[in-house]
């Protein structure tokens, strides 16, 4: 089904949000030693879904949401919408791409807090059976690195050109991953305190291992991103303090705390090539 995914007016304050120009460039996009991709030329719905016009069960008829948490990052974006809509129809995935982004006073970007929001409201728009945790400046660069969700959490962004191709730690759970949407459920989705870079994603290990499921990731030669350059985000000084508490807070701290955290979500809606979610999250301090 499709539901409606209008936009609900919340709050009427000052929104900052790229302009449709700004996203919708016709100029083409070069990434290192990859081909130019126009994303003029991407034939994809207004509101970034998609799906085969034949599908074929032999393949996978499982819907997929990708969530790309977002901050003021409009070139990343961009780049990253002009690889993954053409990468998940060459896969002839059924998929959305839903794009959460945080302004209001918080001065630290909380993705965990985004991916808890956008994993509801991507629900609410659509029954979808997998969910692809994206961060917006890492590119897919082998087709054969399916975007899928399997019997347990995927880690997918095994191999980075930052990192020689090469995993930095055995307990890395972030860049790219696939969770079903039960296992996301039965994990009580992310901690929604981090804000700031780093260690959201060392606590989802923590919960992965709290529920004895088992990480699986896909060959080295296949599972390669580039990472997009940009300047370090400010990082979340509590990370390695929260980092104690994380088996101890797992029930409490997630999905289930969701509407004590004090946020407001702006607006849903529709746009060139994705739904987007606007989220006022406000200081905590
Ligand atoms: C660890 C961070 C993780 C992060 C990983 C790789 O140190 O959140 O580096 O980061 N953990 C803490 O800070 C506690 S990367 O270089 O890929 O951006 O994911």
């Amino acid at each position: 089904h499709q539901s409606d995914f209008s936009i609900k007016k919340i709050s009427n304050d000052e929104v900052k949000r790229p302009s449709r120009k700004q996203l919708g460039l016709t100029n083409s996009l070069h990434i290192g030693r990859h081909f130019t991709v126009d994303l003029e030329s991407i034939d994809v719905p207004f509101g970034g879904k998609w799906k085969p016009s034949t599908i074929d069960s032999s393949i996978i008829s499982e819907k997929i949401a990708v969530l790309v948490p977002y901050r003021d990052r409009e070139e990343h974006l961009k780049t990253f919408l002009s690889y993954i809509h053409p990468f998940l129809q060459r896969q002839g995935r059924y998929y959305g791409i839903y794009v959460i982004e945080q302004h209001g006073d918080e001065p630290l970007f909380c993705k965990g807090l985004l991916f808890n929001i956008g994993f509801n409201a991507a629900l609410e728009d659509d029954d979808y059976d997998c969910f692809i945790f994206h961060d917006v400046d890492l590119i897919p660069e082998e087709d054969r690195n399916l975007y899928t969700c399997k019997d347990s959490p995927r880690h997918l962004s095994v191999a980075i050109d930052k990192f020689n191709y090469t995993l930095p730690y055995e307990q890395l759970f972030g860049g790219v991953t696939a969770l079903k949407t039960s296992h996301y459920r039965q994990l009580n989705g992310y901690s929604n305190l981090f804000c700031g870079w780093g260690g959201e994603d060392d606590d989802m290990f923590k919960r992965l291992y709290r529920h004895k499921l088992k990480v699986s990731r896909p060959e080295t030669d296949i599972a390669r991103y580039k990472m997009l350059r940009h300047r370090q985000t400010p990082l979340n000084p509590a990370r390695y303090a929260l980092l104690k508490t994380s088996i101890k807070r797992a029930s409490e701290d997630g999905l289930s705390s969701l509407e004590t955290m004090g946020y407001q979500m702006t607006s849903t809606s529709r746009q060139r090539f994705f739904s987007h979610i606007l989220v006022n999250i406000a200081d905590r301090n």
